[in-house]
């Protein structure tokens, strides 16, 4: 029998196709109802990761270089404060930020195991196969799965569980299954466990739809891309180029919001759901919403999940913050 060749990674991958991340009934729903509306989980097959990647190195897009530059400040103290000898990361994507806590930890000799949740089975497996070569012994296991579905899937812990979730991507729930999701997390960190999270901050409204609608377009075609997989995926017609799209600020949600509005009046069909839908001239369909957060916001929202803060490291501007949770 052939040698099975340890590599350090496994992958469980519980996504078998588009429909298993719940697509056809998010379209269903979504597409009849009055506002139109698509969860942005869907936005990232293989070309939507990459384009999320191009958004990263944009000028407009200070969430990831500003988050990046505080990791670098204080990956030393958290991997000190919380003994983390395992990381797991939700929406781990491309993991490029990820490294600054992995070498943190191999710095401090606590480094044993990387645990990747993400639905984008390209970009997690790349990334996995890209960190054990990086990081010698790292053993990394991966989820290729939905982390509103799934999380009863992760392994149990094997040293203590640093929990991750960067970017900022929390910001992507609305405020009451955020609250509901942050409630699932705390069980999955144990006592001795923490949460590391990303969170962009309130600021200038103008700074933030720039960060949303970049010149060179890149955001317009992510945006945009969610028409693609819906046309791959369910054989929908969508004419893709039909659709603008827009991002704007609503100051009193302190949300930004992504959606993509019908240049002409549009009917779309959807084979794979017997569906037709109907865009009326600039009707528009929401594809994201994206929360910027207060400390007491977050404060506000752990504590309704059962957890406190032990730690809130941001940016000079206070742009954007890193908020290490416990369970209470
Ligand atoms: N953490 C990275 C990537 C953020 S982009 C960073 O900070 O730059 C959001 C990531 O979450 C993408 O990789 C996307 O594929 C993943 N994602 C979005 N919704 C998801 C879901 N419901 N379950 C699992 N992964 C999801
Ligand atoms: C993944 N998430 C945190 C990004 C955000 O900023 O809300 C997704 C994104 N949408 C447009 N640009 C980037």
């Amino acid at each position: 029998m052939e040698p099975v060749l340890d590599t350090g990674v496994v992958v469980d991958c519980v996504l078998a196709d588009g429909h298993e991340r719940t697509l056809a009934d998010d379209v269903l729903d979504g597409l009849t109802r009055p506002l139109k509306e698509l969860p942005p989980k869907h936005f990232y097959d293989t070309r939507g990761s990459e384009l999320f990647d191009a958004i990263c190195e944009l000028p407009e897009y200070y969430p990831t270089r500003t988050e990046r530059a505080i990791l670098d400040a204080c990956a030393a103290e958290i991997v000190a404060t919380t003994g983390a000898g395992e990381l797991v990361e939700l929406g781990s994507g491309s993991a490029r930020k990820t490294r600054v806590l992995l070498t943190a930890m191999a710095d401090a000799g606590t480094l044993q195991r990387y645990v990747p949740v993400d639905v984008s089975e390209a970009a997690l497996r790349e990334s996995a196969a890209r960190l054990v070569e990086e990081y010698p012994g790292l053993r990394v296991h991966g989820l290729v799965g939905d982390f509103e579905r799934h999380l009863g899937l992760l392994p149990e812990p094997d040293a203590s569980r640093l929990m991750c979730f960067l970017g900022g991507t929390i910001g992507n729930f609305p405020p009451g299954s955020r609250r509901r999701f942050l409630r699932g997390l705390a069980k999955r960190l144990g006592t001795e466990g923490h949460l590391l999270l990303g969170v962009d901050l309130v600021k200038d409204p103008l700074m933030i739809e720039a960060a949303y609608d970049d010149a060179a377009g890149i955001t317009a075609e992510f945006n945009r891309n969610v028409l693609r997989v819906l046309n791959r995926e369910l054989g929908a017609d969508f004419d893709v180029d039909a659709f603008e799209h827009v991002a704007f600020f609503d100051t009193e949600r302190e949300w930004v919001e992504m959606r993509l509005r019908a240049r002409s009046r549009q009917t779309v069909t959807v084979p794979a759901l017997a569906l037709t839908v109907e865009f009326a001239p600039r009707e528009e369909l929401r594809t994201e919403i994206s929360v910027k957060f207060t400390r007491s916001r977050l404060e506000a929202d752990l504590a309704a999940a059962g957890m406190e803060l032990a730690g809130w490291f941001t940016d000079e501007r206070e742009w954007f913050a890193t908020a290490l949770a416990r369970p209470i």
